[in-house]
């Protein structure tokens, strides 16, 4: 099947290639399913250790609780998040390891939650579950939620298997998944920062980079300080310096708080501000713990009337209390503002749904990378040197295996040239001396159109920009390259070659 796409065309063709390959057989399935990828809306995949909140972080971004979180019960499946409509969300779908796909009830997902033999054998035979929301946010992309790694499974053979990084890893390269990723990271170790490290490096996947991956400190509100959000974000700062180039920012988040924001009912707020209405003293005191909080019968119903964690529920009345909140709409606003999840969500948006087109590129050429340069060069060996099996007459000639090569290099050299997009989307948001606002928008998504896998001829059809917009922005930045400083001469050179590209483009359709 081709899709008219110049980048996933050729890798099909290189994947019927390799195909015809005694030997590399397995290497054309790998870059047939990346070039299928390619077609596929952006794709987060959140990941981490073993219970670290990542369903909940997941819920807190969707508004609602449709990722599987719970003390007891792991994610055991790669489960993918989709933009579906109002009848859709019903349902969820199974995609069988086998290739069959099935759909079912919201109430089956009951079926591959727990430890008993039936549900792990289930999952052994599930690829992943995609569960569907209709939700704006999720129309331009989609989110993985992924089994925790980490130690904490050692007690479940079976179930390691699920919770191996390198099994978590695997999956998500092989299904060809992951555009960018979010790492959530507990603040564990109190004062040390070195086990929080250790929980990053369990769980850092391959093909990640700070142009790619975010990190999230989670679960901060059981730190035993005065402000833990203060803490949280000082742990943050440091963490960034000590995790410098492997990710773009390290955020506090509270997913359970950002979920009670966008779904609690008004009636907890409103009975969040009634049960404030008491002696400081006594406030603190039915704060010490859960059961103190339970033991008065209407304190319990307002807590019952939205699920959270004891530590996130102490720390939202503790901040409604300190500031006087009497208000419940403000009460809901202060709650999401505490979340943190306001600050996450503009962060996706500048580092990657901006430049999704850009980063989606980037991604399959480096996963296609890692399949192709080894097998191009083995073949080119086994067709030099006649160790190529004799019985397989469709063997690739040598002259076809350049050709591969040399086109797959053409494409290749357009890596470089994404990264420098990537440069320049960075530029756009920190260096506003060098890039006027006015102009960020149609840069980047001119960026974003030439590394889109469609056809780039659509530019023309578009109707974007116009060809003399293209003549005063070239004129322009060509100017401005020839006064910059040495450090910037790149990025303004290569918005010009940009925009030259798409000259020639509109020109010619
Ligand atoms: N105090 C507190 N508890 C949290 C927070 N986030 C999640 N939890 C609780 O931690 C437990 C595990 O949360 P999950 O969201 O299921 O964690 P997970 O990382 O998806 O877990 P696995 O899928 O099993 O790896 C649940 O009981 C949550 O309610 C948080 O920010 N603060
Ligand atoms: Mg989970």
């Amino acid at each position: 099947m081709t899709s008219g796409s110049p980048l996933p065309d050729f890798l099909r063709s290189a994947a019927a290639l390799l195909a015809r390959a005694e030997g590399h057989r397995d290497d054309g399935i790998a870059l047939e399913s990346i070039a299928d990828s390619a077609s596929q809306p952006f794709n987060l995949a959140v990941v981490g250790r073993m219970k670290a909140g990542k369903s909940t972080l997941i819920n807190g971004l969707i508004g609602r609780s449709l990722a599987i979180s719970d003390v007891e019960e792991a994610t055991a499946t790669l489960n993918w998040i989709c933009h579906g409509s109002r009848i859709q969300e019903k349902e969820f779908r199974v995609q069988w390891k086998s290739g069959k796909s099935e759909a079912r009830p919201l109430s089956d997902l009951a079926l591959w939650t727990g430890k008993s033999p039936e549900v792990l054998e289930r999952v052994r035979q599930t690829s992943f579950l995609s569960l569907y929301a209709d939700i704006p946010s999720l129309a331009q992309v989609q989110i993985i939620d992924t089994p925790g790694t980490g130690s904490a499974v050692d007690e479940h053979e079976i179930a390691r298997e699920f919770l191996n990084p390198e099994t978590i890893s695997r999956s998500i390269e092989e299904g060809g998944k992951a555009d960018a990723i979010l790492y959530v990271i507990p603040p564990v170790g109190r004062e040390q920062d070195e086990e929080t490290l250790q929980a990053f490096s369990g769980c850092r996947l391959p093909n990640s980079g700070p142009y790619n991956s975010l990190a999230v400190l989670h679960k901060w509100d059981g730190l035993e300080v005065d402000d833990p959000k203060s803490r949280a974000r000082e742990k943050g700062l440091r963490l960034l310096e000590q995790l410098q180039g492997l990710v773009a920012d390290v955020i506090p988040i509270s997913g359970p708080l950002a979920l009670a924001g966008r779904a609690a009912p008004d009636t907890f707020f409103a009975g969040l501000i009634d049960a404030m209405a008491v002696e400081e003293r006594d406030l603190r005191r039915k704060l010490k713990t859960a059961e103190r909080w339970d033991s008065d019968l209407g304190l319990a119903s307002t807590r019952q009337s939205f699920s959270l964690p004891w530590a996130s529920f102490r720390l939202l009345v503790q901040v409604l209390h300190r500031e006087s909140i009497t208000d419940p709409e403000r009460a809901r606003q202060r709650c999401l503002e505490e979340s943190g999840i306001l600050e996450l969500e503009q962060a996706l948006q500048d580092r990657f749904f901006s430049r999704q087109a850009i980063l989606k590129q980037c991604q399959v050429l480096t996963r296609a990378g890692f399949v192709l340069d080894t097998a191009l060069r083995k073949l080119d060996q086994e067709a030099r040197h006649g160790t190529a099996p004799i019985e397989a007459t469709g063997f690739p000639s040598h002259d076809e295996i350049i050709d591969c090569d040399r086109r797959w290099q053409g494409f290749q050299w357009n890596l470089e040239a994404l990264h420098l997009d990537i440069s320049v989307a960075d530029a756009l948001r920190d260096r506003t001396d060098l890039f006027p606002v006015s102009d960020h928008q149609t840069i980047l998504s001119l960026c974003n159109h030439l590394a889109s896998l469609r056809s780039r001829r659509d530019l023309g059809t578009a109707r974007m920009v116009s060809l003399t917009e293209v003549e005063r922005l070239t004129t322009y930045y060509r100017g401005r390259e020839n006064l910059s400083r040495n450090r910037d001469r790149p990025l303004l050179a290569h918005v010009v070659a940009r925009l030259e590209e798409i000259y020639q483009i509109l020109k010619s359709a």
